[in-house]
């Protein structure tokens, strides 16, 4: 029986299921008690520290976590589980951790995009059971804006790069933990998860590590779900955003199917957009929900979930937040949730008033799950002008003139699906939206989507310079070249595709091979 300790923030759901399919039994802490009489201590966190220890605090789980932890009973802590044992964290300064290992944790300063989210190895230090099977040169999940900084190198597991060296797994006797998710690392991380899990086995140094390791760029695979019309939910597929054809709703499989597959061909993240969620409200029935459950039993990377996330009153006038919403994406699986219209309008008040309320979705969730959890996904459409000064929008001159040839264009967003054109550009959103505290930007754009002629370099450029956080390239890939050629003139982190993964025209075997040797992927 593993004894897990859920404090009520972020994706718990997928390190449960990942220790269940290893065979193994799951009993939640609900009290002090259940902490002291764990056999084995699985403490997995996401979100903010700041939020995490108050909430440890409030459930008096701090003394007896200590003295767990004093006693070297078996503990593995993953992400903000790591970052706990610390004495305190540049991202909560007044709050205290719990002060097991001295030391801090730091946020990020690097050049590079912070978060640090995708796949970077490790270097391994000193030997581990956790390392039983292991070659040394696999990848893990990363997600994560600061890292831990302890004050001596005696506990130090592993390290990775990024910018610069930092502490990415720490052990001390029979307390492990690590920054990345063994739950979110595909075989290899179950493999790890296992080895901790048994708690026997050799000591295994593994002969592969390194000395540095290099963040992959990520393949998404993303799956745009809806109801059709005879009621099934289903994965659709549009042109532009049009999912119809004949009149009927494109059914290109079932979601939790499809999931699955990608999973087993090698892509390193899933997205999931119900594109009908700024109208049918997600909670009031709920397949979304139960896609991601039966889909984090079996999918141990990453699930972005995004469509109809924002404040919603209900026809008996009960009225829920955008936070609420999003905490049942979390608590089904979702690693990261992700706002499209309301983003929109969230930016559009705040380029009125110039003021953060500090209550937006994306404030509020970011609060509580930490910026990392919060993707922006931003659907724009080219607007042609023959000059700059038309607009007061952010506009870029365009190698590929419009229809009267116009060679300058600003990116409109829209709402709805599209349906809706407003008067805010895409490089502003992200600006804005950066500001507010989402992790990462999904950027697809209508004129692309589904035209399989490649991804949209001017647009991905023009936003990707105007922000520090992750950019993903979305829309319009049609071969594999075409994600070679994204990473290569673009500084994405990574690139989405849904048609030739659907439609089975390209595998996303078959994109990896092409950047082999040419861009970091995870094999
Ligand atoms: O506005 O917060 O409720 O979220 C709705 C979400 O649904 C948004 O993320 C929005 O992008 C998405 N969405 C809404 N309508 C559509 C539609 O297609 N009619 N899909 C839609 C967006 C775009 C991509 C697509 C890529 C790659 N889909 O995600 O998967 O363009 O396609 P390709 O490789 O085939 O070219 P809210």
């Amino acid at each position: 029986m593993i004894t897990l300790l859920d404090y009520g923030a972020g994706n718990v759901r997928s390190v449960i299921n990942a220790i269940e399919s290893l065979g193994e039994q799951v009993h939640l802490v609900e009290t002090g008690n259940d902490i002291l009489s764990a056999e084995k201590l699985v403490f997995p966190g996401v979100g903010a520290f700041g939020n995490m220890m108050k909430i440890l605090n409030r459930k008096n789980f701090v003394a007896p976590l200590l003295a767990y932890l004093n006693a070297d009973r078996p503990f593995l802590g993953i992400c903000l589980g790591l970052q706990a044992l610390f004495e305190r964290s540049e991202e909560a300064p007044d709050i205290t951790g719990l002060g097991f290992i001295s030391g801090n944790v730091k946020r990020f300063t690097t050049d590079l995009s912070v978060p640090h989210i995708g796949w970077n190895g490790v270097n391994v230090q000193k030997p581990s059971r956790l390392f039983a099977g292991l070659e040394g040169n696999e990848k893990f999940y990363f997600v994560h804006s600061y890292h831990v900084n302890p004050d001596t190198d005696e506990a130090i597991l592993t390290t990775t790069d990024y910018g610069y060296e930092f502490v990415s797994a720490i052990q001390k006797g029979n307390v492990i933990a690590t920054q990345f998710h063994p739950e979110k690392s595909g075989k290899q991380g179950l493999r790890l998860l296992e080895n901790f899990l048994r708690g026997d086995g050799k000591m295994v140094m593994p002969v592969k590590t390194s000395s540095h390791t290099h963040l992959a760029k990520r393949i998404i695979a993303c799956l745009d779900v809806r109801t059709n019309d005879s009621g099934d939910l289903v994965v659709t597929k549009g042109d532009q955003y049009d999912v119809r054809e004949k009149g009927d709703v494109r059914n290109l499989g079932r979601p939790v199917d499809l999931a699955r597959r990608y999973y087993e061909e090698g892509a390193d993240e899933i997205a999931f957009l119900n594109i009908t969620g700024f109208r049918d409200f997600p909670l009031e029935d709920m397949p979304m929900l139960e896609v991601l459950r039966q889909t984090s039993e079996n999918v141990f990377v990453p699930l972005t979930i995004g469509g109809g996330i924002r404040d919603y009153t209900d026809k008996d006038g009960r009225t829920y937040t955008a936070l609420e919403v999003a905490a049942k994406y979390f608590r089904s699986g979702a690693d990261k949730i992700s706002i499209g219209s309301d983003a929109v309008l969230v930016v559009e008040e705040y380029l009125k008033t110039g003021i953060k309320t500090d209550q937006s979705a994306i404030e509020e969730i970011a609060r509580v799950y930490g910026n990392q959890a919060v993707v922006i996904s931003i659907d724009p459409r080219r607007i042609y002008v023959k000059n700059p000064d038309e607009v007061r929008h952010q506009v870029i001159k365009t190698q590929y003139p419009g229809p009267n040839g116009e060679s300058y264009c600003w990116y409109q967003c829209t709402i709805r699906g599209g349906r809706e054109g407003r008067d805010v550009d895409a490089v502003t959103l992200a600006r804005i939206c950066e500001k507010l505290g989402a992790g990462e930007i999904l950027l697809n754009c209508i004129d692309r989507d589904g035209t399989n002629q490649g991804f949209d370099l001017e647009l991905i450029n023009g936003v990707k310079e105007a922000v520090s956080i992750p950019v993903i390239a979305s829309s319009g890939a049609g071969c594999s070249e075409h994600f070679l050629e994204v990473f290569k003139k673009t500084k994405a982190e990574s690139a989405l595709a849904a048609g030739i993964f659907h439609r089975k025209e390209v595998p996303i075997g078959q994109v990896k091979t092409e950047l082999k040797g040419q861009v970091e992927i995870r094999p």
